[in-house]
């Protein structure tokens, strides 16, 4: 059996109550079986692989916290730290009632190779609660974002794990989970990012993820000789990453028809009105089956797949198995020849695979949506510098990126003999860097 088998039987067998780690895991091991033949026995004789699929370490606290009619609520809180080995660990927190070990497992493990394809000294984290902020008040989120940093600030540092949004977790979240920690420790530094701009925060950081995915898009479909303009793009989700995607693809000529949350997807034929999903979701914090009941001639659709309608370029960009075999089939039998991953592992295995075969260009989260956590450290670079760039900085900064994260995950690809495999480049690349650093720094 193949190193990589036998370590992806061993984690399934450890891991067991844990599908969507064992599924991000598998993916992972499956892809860098060439990488790992060369140097299979150098791997084997220092464990590497058994190493880099358990965490270094995993804390799971109580968060309690009373809500507005004084009633008391207890929530889990975690911090899946996975490897410090190129850098602090870096990544997100989630709140959102689905939260387990699995999933920021799956999250925290994927953030390794992603960070490591930025080409920036982060490790790879991922924390969180099953905390729903949805329908909450202020005051409550406040409450609850105290508690929980009284745990987790214990963990956390500039030089040792560096938070910050992931589903559910925008600015509000940051802001209060930024003057807890400042009051515990009385430390002044970039613990998190995605900080606001009066204290702290990058420019760019909040629109990095979205716009990272369309650089890489447009740099994609420039390698293929094509344009953006003139594409007509699904996309689902309508939250962070969804809206400045959208935004972004716009500016670039593409018309976006569609956007949706959990509970349905709204049409609009002409392409959505950016500004009027962005009123709805981050002023109004609303659903949205809004845009429809504004703008007349959009439709909402309640309990179908976005995927069904007909587009050119899908932007999954919501959350994880959002798409699945069937609705990737869908895809192909109406013309969509690209997919980009805003979101973590959106696709399934089944649905990636097919989408592979059937020669659809497809570009996995880890190296689509970069651009959030490579903001992210140029946020951490700012404040270590106690220093701003400019938008057009940052941005630029972004781009460059972007472009060499493509750079990386085509030539990976080209090198090990599957030139179209983006999945297999994307994870390759990832690892080398890793391998590296973990080989020179011996057993730890
Ligand atoms: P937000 O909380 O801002 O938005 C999430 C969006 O996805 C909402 O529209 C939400 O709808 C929808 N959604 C969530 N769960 C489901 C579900 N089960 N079915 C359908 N829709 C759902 O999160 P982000 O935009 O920040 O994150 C989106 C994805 O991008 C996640 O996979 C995240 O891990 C990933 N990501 C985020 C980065 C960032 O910088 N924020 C960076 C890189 C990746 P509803 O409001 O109804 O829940
Ligand atoms: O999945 C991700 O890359 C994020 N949620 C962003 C992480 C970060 O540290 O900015």
């Amino acid at each position: 059996m193949s190193y990589t088998q036998e370590i992806y039987q061993l984690v399934a067998a450890k891991n067991p109550h844990e599908p969507e780690f064992c599924q991000a895991v598998k993916e992972v091991l499956d892809s860098i079986e060439p990488a790992i033949a060369a140097k299979e026995q150098k791997y084997r004789e220092v464990a590497l692989l058994e190493r880099l699929v358990e965490p270094e370490r995993t804390v799971s606290f109580r968060v309690p916290w009373v809500d507005d009619n004084n009633v008391v609520h207890v929530n889990k809180g975690y911090r899946v730290q996975f490897s410090s080995v190129i850098g602090p660990f870096k990544g997100g927190l989630r709140f959102h009632p689905s939260v387990n070990q699995s999933i920021l497992k799956f999250l925290g493990f994927e953030q390794i190779f992603k960070n490591s394809l930025t080409g920036q000294p982060i490790g790879g984290g991922k924390g969180g609660s099953d905390f729903d902020p949805k329908g909450k008040s202020d005051r409550e989120v406040m409450t609850f974002c105290q508690s929980f940093m009284t745990e987790l600030f214990k963990y956390i540092g500039a030089d040792r794990d560096v938070p910050a949004g992931d589903i559910g977790v925008g600015g509000r979240e940051i802001g209060y989970l930024y003057g807890q920690y400042k009051r515990l420790t009385g430390q002044y530094e970039g613990v998190l990012t995605g900080k606001g701009l009066t204290f702290g925060g990058s420019l760019v950081r909040m629109e990095a993820t979205g716009f990272g995915l369309i650089y890489m898009l447009e740099e994609l479909m420039n390698h293929r000789g094509e344009q953006l303009a003139g594409k007509c793009a699904v996309v689902s989700g309508s939250g962070n990453v969804a809206i400045y995607a959208a935004a972004k693809a716009e500016a670039k000529g593409m018309k976006v028809i569609a956007m949706s949350d959990s509970n349905g997807y709204v049409y609009d034929p002409q392409g959505i009105d950016i500004n009027v999903i962005k009123e709805i979701k981050e002023v109004r914090r609303g659903r949205i089956k809004e845009y429809a009941a504004q703008i007349d001639r959009a439709e909402y659709v309640e309990g179908k797949s976005i995927w069904n309608l007909p587009c050119e370029i899908a932007l999954p960009c919501a959350t994880q198995n959002e798409l699945t075999l069937s609705d990737m089939q869908a895809l192909y039998t109406n013309g969509c020849r690209v997919v980009a991953e805003g979101a973590n592992m959106p696709t399934t295995r089944e649905a990636t695979d097919y989408a592979i075969s059937k020669g659809i260009v497809f570009m996995p989260g880890k190296a689509a949506n970069a651009g959030g956590v490579a903001t992210s450290a140029l946020e951490m670079a700012q404040n270590s510098m106690r220093f701003n760039w400019t938008f057009k900085e940052v941005d630029e900064r972004l781009q460059q990126i972007m472009a060499s994260i493509y750079q990386k995950t085509a030539d990976a690809a080209m090198r090990y003999g599957s030139p179209d495999n983006y999945v297999l480049g994307a994870n390759i690349a990832g690892f080398e860097k890793i391998a590296e650093a973990m080989l020179a720094q011996g057993i730890c």
